[in-house]
Order: C-alpha cells, then structure tokens, then sequence
C-alpha cells in the first residue's frame, strides 16, 4: 500500500575522498537522484538532496602513506575535485558536504553512545595482528601475504585480487605488514558489534513483507543476505583515521568507515537546516529514499536500518533505488587500471556538453543490469538524438517563428483533427513519464520525454508550414502555435533531465516559471509573446573526436598490459669459456637503408675499427634507417656470415626487446673507438 508522503529527503552515496569521480558513479547514483529530486522540486513538493565526500577508511590512510602527505590532505584535495564535478554537472544539491566535518564527528559520535549507553551493542575480544615495530594494529589491507587458495604471494589480508576471493588476514601464508616489513604477531583488542542477528526478525518482515515493490535486484541481494542470516559485525577499528569511539578506554580506536558514513547523511542534513533537520529525519511523512550503487545494498538496507532502528527515533528508507555497474567499453570500470572516463577529464574534451553525457548515461543507465558505455553510442545518441530531433524541432520552431511572425508567438486559428491528436498524444505522455519517475524507472522517462520532441518534430514535417507559408498565412500561425506550445512544454519536461539545456530553452522562450504540473497545457505561451533569437541547444560530434577518446582508451590498454608483463625467465647458465667464444664489439653505423622487398630488415656498413663490414637487422619497423647514422651500437662479430636476401650479412646487431615488442639497439654509455671489445 503506498504511502501519501508530506515531503521527500533524498540521499546520494557518499563517495570516498580518494579519487575523483567517473561516468560510473554519475550513471548508477547522483543523475538519476538529480533528476528525481528536480522533477519533485518541479511538482512544489518539499524536497532536499543530500550528498557528502566520505573521507574516513582505510584506503584513504593507505593513499596517504603512499604519497608521504596527511590523509587531511588526501580527502581535501578529493574532496574539492568531486564537489566541483558535480557542481558542473548539475547535481542540484542541497548540500554536498564531508564526513570530516566537526557537526559530521559530533552526530557519529553521539549517535554510538546512544546505543553504546543503552546496551545495543556486544563487545567482543579477539586476536588481530599487530605490527610491534611500528607499534600499531593491521587492518586486513595494511597486510599481505600468500593467497591459501592461488597461491598469489601479494594477496591482501581482506582479498585476493589474482583469484578473487575474500579473505581474513589469518588466512594469509607468511603475513607481512606493508607499514614496516616485519612479521605481525597476534594481539588481543577490544571491539564494539552491531548485533544484526537480533535485528533479522524485525528485517526479515520489513524488507521480504513490507517492501516487495524494491527493485527486483535490490529486493534479492536482501533476500539473500537474509536467507544466509546475519552475524554481528564491528562497528569500531584500531585505526587513527575516523571518528573516535567515545568511551573510555578506547584511545586509539574509531568508528568503523561503513558505521559512521551513513551517519554523514544525518550530519549534512543538520548542516543544511540547523532548527528543521528532525523533520526530515523523524516525522512518519518524510519519504526517505536512498540512491547507492549494488555494491552498498546491504549496508543501506540491512546495516543502517539496523542502526536507525536501534537507536529507535529515525524513519528508515522508504525506497533504495540501487543501480547496477555500468561497463566501459566493455569492461569493468577500475580506477586502478585508470580504464574510465573522468568527469573533470570529459569535461576539457567537451566543455559545454554536460547534457550530453547526462543524455547517454540516463538512456543507457544500468538500471535492471550491467551496462555498457561506449563512445560510438555516446556520438550517435548526440547526433541522432539530441541533434537530429530535440534541437532541430526546436531550431525549426523559433527560426520560424522569426521568418514568419516577427519573434512573437501567433494566435492560433481554428484547430485540425492532426492537431487535436498530435496534442492529446502529447497530454497523455505526462501521466506515463510521471508514473516511470516515481517508480525510478529513469531511462524509460526519458524516452517518453524525447518522445514528445518526436512528435513536435513530426509535427513540422507533416503540416510543413514553409510551404504553406505562400498561401495560407492563418494556418501557418496556428501550426507555429502549436510548435512553441510544444517547446513550453519540452522547456519543462526536460528540465529534470537535461537541465542546462532546458534552462537555455526556457532564456530563447522567455518562460520565466517553469511548472511540471503544466506540462500537457497548450497555452504555455501567451499569444504575442515575444521569442529570443534561436541558439542552437546540441552540435554534431565529429567522428574525429570520438576516434580520439577510444584511442586513449586503447593506450590506456597498452600501458596496463605492460605494467602487468613480468620479464622472462633467465635462460640456462653458460660457462665462462662459452662465453668467451663470443666476440662483441662497438661499431660506429656509417650507412644504414631499407632492404628491397623486405619491410622489416636494415642494411647497415659499420665501421669496426678493421676496414668496415656490413650487417643486416631486423629492425626497420622501429627506426627510420637516417635515425641511426652516426651512433654507435654492439655486435656480434664473430657470428658465421650468412646470405639474408641476396645480402651477406656479418654479425648481428644487438638490441633489447621490450615486453610490448619494441626493439631497442645497445649501445655504449660513452662513445668509444669502433672495434673496441664488449666484455
Ligand atoms: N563511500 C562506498 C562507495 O563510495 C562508500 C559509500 C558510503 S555511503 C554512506 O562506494
Ligand atoms: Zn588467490
């Protein structure tokens, strides 16, 4: 049974200060929270987003030792870098602020030793490896080991990431902590647990009874974490990063990251609105929604409602619209392997096109399932989407209406049976996009949305008012009318969506309010209104730009294989006497040209210091002969002359191969006198 709700407190995940943000993230949370919240805010209704930097865990601290600065100064440089990003993206936040906030420590805080006071948690004693040289407890990533399952020899004390499988720091063979070297000893140490097997109940009904209507993939992780029931899990860590767990005895420890980040929503909300924040958070009418990707459903499902319930005076969700991934390029966006599309970075290549990738990432947005970004669907939804129907109706519509009437809307004469169907095909298609918005069925809205500049632009193309424009002035103003009332209201429905875009169409209307409950009315525009000149609202993506981000994508590729290339194992040993069979000397390259019909060898004359001789080496697909004129290089000069393409070639130029293929010549450190011996 669905719920009226007085207002609506939406939350966006957190995302950890230690990297910027991607497509990834703007895809599966903060575009599809943004257009809800925006088309909440079009309707009147009492809406806030809420979003956050999280600047506390472990990989933050471990960011931080790796570059030898404060985790401070990891999270304030992550922090700026994000914020900025969504700011040009159009996440209409409320407010966008940091877990490291004083209000942030303060609420996290209080909100443990509430449950801390009233008895909600367990504690618990158990053995975690120490590092006694550097005097401090290992979280499971500041320690690495042997994988018990492949035998992986860098495996860290959570995971295994050659096998993929989750590990416990005990597991490890030949445990070794990263911050010193040494050999970690077991300790005992003291923790704080939520108690989730006692809330499984009380969940169970919730979520499996009373929220059947979750997404089908949200609904099932539930189900089946539920299914395999809880275990307790600790809510405090041996760390120096983090909120301090406040209660005596603890120096030295701090809240867990996952305990204290979704607290952050709480904190952000209070920052926002000091005297009106409980109204968001503990009146019975306040819809609260919460917009993660899969990989957080359990805590936003199972462990924060675990923690709002306990605590007893909190609404838990109402809905936690959780995406799945989305891919690029047909793989798993990783910020290790730097293989995805930085939003700081699209927006150098694209400046202005925000809209654009707002566009593809809802239109492709993986809502039921993995999806996959590519840049040719980016180009085509531009160029056939955004360009051929939403701008061109547009374009047409208020060219026309400068043509023909001045700038000024026309009054409409009599309307036709078409246009009596072209506008209540347009009045029924409101019902449908509201419907999809409020079941978060984002991409599916859009397409209703861009449907209507479907039918405006079909509308054009049939009654085709320029040639009307000869003989029958009437009709023309009416079907003119008709257009920009389509404009009005593609002015509004696309705002949620397309925000900066339907701004710049609401400036070339004049529309000065913008209304989603008139959406559907044909009357937007008041007869005589003046137009502003057209702008154009999308340009044509050319293949050449698109041809440049999938090649940095394919050097991306390149660089990764050969960081993961290891060098090949040493061959046999030799004796010393086989060695000295070898004659290698330096000689200085006096001609070098390309053999006849063989594009990869080289012909070189070589002065070895005896008379000269000639060598010839496959090399030409990596130097132009003229490149090495002059320089010196090593070879054998003992190797038996052989006939390489009619060619007598005596000796063999030496040259190291990189692991991607290339060829590389030797040569000396410093230039000597040709013929000199290599020993
Ligand atoms: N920072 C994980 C993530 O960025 C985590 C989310 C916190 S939401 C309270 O995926
Ligand atoms: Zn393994």
């Amino acid at each position: 049974m669905k719920k009226n709700f007085k207002r609506t407190l939406v939350t966006t995940a957190l995302p950890y200060a230690n990297g910027p943000v991607h497509i990834g993230h703007l895809a599966g949370v903060y575009v599809p929270a943004d257009i809800y919240t925006r088309y909440l805010r079009l309707k009147g209704e009492d809406v806030i987003l809420i979003g956050g930097s999280d600047e506390h865990g472990v990989p933050i601290t471990i960011k931080a030792r790796n570059e030898g600065v404060t985790p401070q100064d990891i999270v304030d440089r992550y922090h700026g870098i994000i914020k900025k990003s969504f700011e040009e993206f159009g996440i209409s936040f409320d407010i966008y602020s940091r877990t490291t906030s004083k209000i942030h420590h303060q609420t996290a805080s209080d909100f443990f030793r509430k449950l801390y006071d009233e008895g909600k948690f367990i504690e618990k004693t158990s053995a975690q490896y120490y590092d006694e040289e550097a005097g401090q407890f290992l979280a499971d990533r500041y320690i690495t080991g042997t994988c018990p399952h492949c035998k992986n020899e860098n495996a860290y004390g959570d995971q295994c990431e050659a096998c993929g499988t989750s590990l416990n720091a005990t597991d490890l063979i030949n445990p070794k902590s990263t911050i010193s070297g040494s050999v970690p000893v077991l300790k005992d140490t003291k923790h704080w647990y939520l108690p989730l097997d006692q809330h499984e109940p009380f969940l169970r009904e919730w979520i499996l009874e009373g929220h059947k209507e979750w997404k089908t993939n949200v609904y099932g992780q539930c189900k089946s974490w539920l299914d395999m029931g809880l275990q307790p899990r600790a809510v405090s860590r041996d760390i120096d990063w983090g909120v301090p767990v406040p209660v005596e005895g603890a120096e030295g420890k701090v809240l867990y990251v996952w305990f204290d980040a979704p607290i952050g929503y709480i904190s952000n909300t209070k920052e926002l609105l000091p005297d009106t924040w409980e109204l968001y958070w503990k009146d019975k009418e306040t819809k609260l929604v919460h917009f993660i990707g899969k990989d957080n459903i359990v805590f936003h499902c199972i462990v924060f409602p675990a923690m709002l319930k306990a605590e007893g005076s909190y609404i838990l969700p109402e809905n936690v619209p959780a995406n799945e991934f989305l891919n690029l390029e047909g793989d798993k966006i990783s910020t290790s392997r730097n293989w995805a599309v930085w939003l700081h970075e699209y927006l150098v290549d694209f400046p202005g096109k925000q809209d654009v990738l707002r566009y593809v990432l809802t239109a492709n947005a993986p809502e039921t399932k993995d999806n996959d970004f590519t840049w040719r669907d980016f180009q085509a939804r531009n160029n056939n989407e955004l360009v051929a129907i939403l701008g061109n109706f547009i374009n047409r519509s208020i060219v026309l209406t400068h043509k023909y009437f001045e700038g000024k809307v026309p009054v409409a004469g009599e309307l036709t049976e078409y246009d009596n169907t072209t506008i209540a095909e347009f009045a029924s298609v409101k019902d449908e996009i509201e419907k999809l918005l409020q079941n978060y069925r984002f991409r599916d809205a859009l397409k209703e949305a861009m449907n209507l500049a479907r039918i405006g632009n079909k509308y054009l193309a049939d009654t085709e008012p320029w040639k009307l424009a000869k003989t029958d002035m009437e009709r023309v103003a009416t079907i003119m009318n008709v257009a920009l009332q389509i404009s009005a209201n593609l002015a509004i429905a696309f705002e949620p969506f397309l925000p900066f875009s339907a701004a710049k169409l609401r400036g070339m209307l004049n529309m000065t309010e913008c209304d989603w409950n008139r959406l559907g009315e044909m009357n937007i525009l008041a007869t005589g209104a003046e137009i502003n000149a057209p702008e154009l609202l999308f340009e044509k993506i050319e293949d050449a730009e698109i041809e440049a981000q999938i090649q940095r994508l394919q050097d991306t590729k390149v660089a990764n294989e050969l960081k993961n290339k290891k060098a090949n194992p040493i061959a046999e040993n030799i004796d010393f006497e086989d060695f000295l069979k070898l004659d290698i000397r330096v000689g200085t390259v006096l001609e070098c040209t390309k053999v006849p019909k063989a594009d990869k060898l080289l012909m070189f004359k070589i002065d070895d210091g005896l008379g000269g001789r000639t060598i010839v080496s496959g090399i030409a697909k990596h130097y132009a002969p003229e490149e090495l004129v002059g320089k010196q290089v090593c070879f054998i000069a003992n190797l038996a002359p052989r006939k390489i393409k009619g060619i007598e070639s005596q000796g063999m130029i030496l040259s190291a191969e990189d692991f991607d293929g290339k060829l590389v010549v030797t040569t000396t450190q410093k230039e000597v006198a040709p013929g000199s011996e290599v020993k």
